[in-house]
């Protein structure tokens, strides 16, 4: 899919009080603002026009914008998000998506964070984690099935999200940590298996790959894959559990 657009959300001042399991020291505020805007501009440099977001009070992970909706050419699906204290994030961008695509809501007892959604083609795989059930990949399937999508469940047993450990770099061709190199559910894929399991979550968009910056073995082997390479520094996402994929929603 070629993408148009990115929506963010800018990060609030709030932010360090999301929700962490990282061991990577406290993260900064000022600096956090300023790998937030140079994600942005990386995003405009490969052709997307990009909507930012205000912080939503109360929120402190809303900057995590991915996991509140799921977005197909066809549709937008805003998600029930898995831990407690973002459920409520989801309200706000169901008006912004309706701009662009329909819109449907997944409905209670579905919990669904969009950070487990890779969508490879015509086939979504849903990772069934700590935050994603099975009621929500069931809902989320049946919205999307009558769309010509065919869902796939994969178990997501370490780690946050499925896209913490696996994600698209091109056609048939996805970035994997060691934890799913020999996953039955990704078998039909050629994949890229690297050892630094926070450089998995690298962002294919529009042909170049947005590659998490501190990690040169995996960037190596990415730039195997023949496709241009930008090094992003999201050292204080990371501190919160995230990354590059999880700061937009890319339509
Ligand atoms: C959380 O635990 O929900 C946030 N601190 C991190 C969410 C990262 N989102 C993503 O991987 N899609």
């Amino acid at each position: 899919m070629t993408f148009t657009r990115a929506i963010l959300r800018r990060p609030g001042s709030d932010f360090a009080a999301g929700l962490t399991t990282a061991d990577l020291g406290a993260p900064d505020y000022d600096r956090m603002l300023v790998q937030h805007a140079a994600y942005a501009d990386a995003l405009r440099s490969l052709g997307l026009a990009v909507e930012v977001l205000d912080p939503l009070p109360g929120f402190p992970d809303a900057y995590f914008l991915e996991d509140v909706a799921v977005v197909v050419p066809e549709l937008a699906v805003v998600t029930r998000p898995g831990a407690p204290s973002r459920r409520g994030e989801e309200d706000a961008i169901g008006v912004v998506l309706s701009r662009y695509r329909e819109v449907v809501l997944l409905q209670h007892p579905a919990t669904l964070d969009g950070g487990d959604v890779l969508v490879v083609g015509r086939t979504v795989l849903v990772g069934l984690s700590a935050r994603t059930n099975a009621e929500g990949a069931a809902q989320l399937g049946r919205l999307l099935e009558p769309h010509g999508y065919s869902l796939r469940a994969v178990p997501v047993s370490g780690g946050l999200h499925l896209k913490s450990s696996v994600n698209w770099l091109d056609g048939e061709t996805v970035l994997v940590s060691e934890r799913f190199a020999t996953a039955p559910e990704l078998s039909s894929y050629h994949r890229v298996v690297v050892d630094e399991e926070p450089a998995c979550n690298t962002l294919s968009v529009n042909g170049t790959l947005l590659v998490p910056a501190g990690f040169p073995g995996a960037r190596r082997k990415l730039e195997r894959t023949g496709l241009p390479v930008v090094e992003i520094d999201v050292s204080e996402a990371r501190k919160m559990d995230g990354g590059l994929t999880c700061m937009s929603l890319r339509l």
